[in-house]
Parts: C-alpha cells; structure tokens; sequence
C-alpha cells in the first residue's frame, strides 16, 4: 500500500482567501489606474474563476463586453498591460498584510515537515505573486520549507490541466498515489484528479455552495471536525490525510 510522501498545496483560495482579498481587489486597481471603463464585483468574479490564468480571465470577460477594445490584437494588448499592473497591486497588498493564511494551513505543513512528509506547491498564479504572500507569512527564507514550488511559469497550460500536478509528482520524484493535493475549486480538483492524485477539497469563500464530486474528502476548512468512515479527526491533521492514501 502507498505511503504519504508529500502533499501538494494550491495556493490561491486554499492557503488564503487571495482570490477575493487579493486578486479581484487588485484588477479593479488596475483598471482604475490605467482608466478602464469596467470593474469586477464579487459577484462577476466569482463566475470569472471559472476560467483560469488572469490573464486569460480579463480576455473572457473583454470577449462580450460592448466598452472593450474590439480588435483582438488590442484586447490582448490591454489585457497585457492591465496583467501587469494588477500583479504590481497584488503584490503591494499582499506586502501590506491584510490578507493572511486561512485556518490551520501552517500548522498542518509544519505537521507534514515535521514527520518527513514534503509539502509542495502547484498554482496557476505567478512567482512573484507566490513570493509576495510566503515572504511574508512564511518569511524570507520561506523556500526552505517547499520540496517543490510550481506556479505558472512551471507550467504552459493552466489549471484544470493536470501538467502542473504531473510536473510537480516529477521533480519529487514521487507517484500520484503517494500524494494528497489540497485545492480549493472545481480546476484545481479537475487538475489533480486527473494526474490521479487523491485530493483533500477545502472550498474557498467563492466555492462554498459547490459540489465536488471528485474529491477524496470535502471539508468546510482544515480545522474542522472531520468524520471519515467509522474514524472521527478533531481536525484534517496528517493522520487524516495518510488515509486519503490508505482507504
Ligand atoms: C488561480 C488562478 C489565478 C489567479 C490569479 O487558480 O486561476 O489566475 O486567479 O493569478 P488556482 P494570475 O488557485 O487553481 O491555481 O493573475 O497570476 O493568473
Ligand atoms: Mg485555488
């Protein structure tokens, strides 16, 4: 039977809620900074997570709106620049902290460090953005922890293309069935399910009425009792996880 041997955490929506307070915040910064007639509320964002990457998200949502460029070309140009831009503010509001990591993420990784089971990331977000939020959650000598960290530039197509779980169960140097993912949405599982990595699902703040019919375990956040079978967890803690790899 296959031991746990690493756990492979999403990043945006699962260690901390950067989709609402993070991401979304900051592209509307970015349109008003670049002077962009539109903005995105939670509502139109929430449906906008269906499509992965932000930029290709800004270019969905440009395809049917009447105020946008309409040649191609120049919607991928603005896309670029409004890309750009919102990385700049993301970055700078993650810096100023407000957004912090979502329930008993950091005590279930030092848990995995702390028995030999290596924690990895696999994102669709950009490096830099990673950077910015684990610096400073995790400090400036953050990668240390991280047996792998995958993001966007790891990997050419995004989330729920399984590519970047595949990348990453390589440079482990570990099989699908001697991992657990952790995501937070219905790519994210799509993703790891189909590298067939058994995945804990821990909805985000846009996900909360989904269904997630793929997912080894669906729990409400990390912290939370967990019934499993006859087993009852006072929390999703590593005992939990080695039977997601065990049943
Ligand atoms: C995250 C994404 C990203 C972020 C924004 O998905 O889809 O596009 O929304 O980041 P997941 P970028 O959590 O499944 O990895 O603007 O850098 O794409
Ligand atoms: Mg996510």
């Amino acid at each position: 039977m296959a031991q746990l041997r690493a756990v492979i955490w999403d990043v945006d929506g699962t260690i901390a809620e950067t989709e609402r307070d993070g991401h979304r915040v900051a592209f509307n910064r970015a349109f008003e900074a670049l002077g962009v007639a539109w903005r995105w509320d939670e509502g139109l964002y929430g449906r906008l997570l269906e499509v992965s990457g932000g930029y290709e998200r800004l270019l969905y949502d440009m395809a049917q709106r009447p105020l946008a460029p309409s040649s191609p070309a120049a919607r991928e140009a603005l896309a670029r620049r409004v890309h750009a831009r919102k990385n700049i503010e993301y970055v700078e509001l993650v810096a100023a902290g407000g957004i912090g990591l979502r329930e008993g993420v950091r005590r279930l990784m030092d848990e995995c460090r702390a028995a030999g089971v290596l924690v990895a990331i696999a994102t669709t977000t950009g490096r830099a953005n990673v950077e910015s939020l684990f610096a400073r959650e995790f400090g400036g000598d953050w990668e240390l922890g991280f047996a792998a960290v995958l993001c966007a530039e790891d990997a050419p197509v995004k989330k729920p293309d399984p590519s970047i779980y595949i990348e990453a169960l390589r440079r482990l140097g570990i099989s699908a069935a001697e991992a657990v993912a952790i995501e937070d949405s219905p790519n994210g599982l799509k993703a790891a399910h189909q590298a067939g990595i058994r995945t804990l699902v821990t909805p985000s703040a846009y996900f909360l009425g989904e269904a997630f019919p793929e997912a080894a375990l669906q729990v409400p956040g990390l912290d939370a009792r967990v019934r499993v079978g006859a087993s009852e967890f006072e929390r999703c803690d590593l005992a939990l996880l080695r039977t997601l790899v065990q049943p």
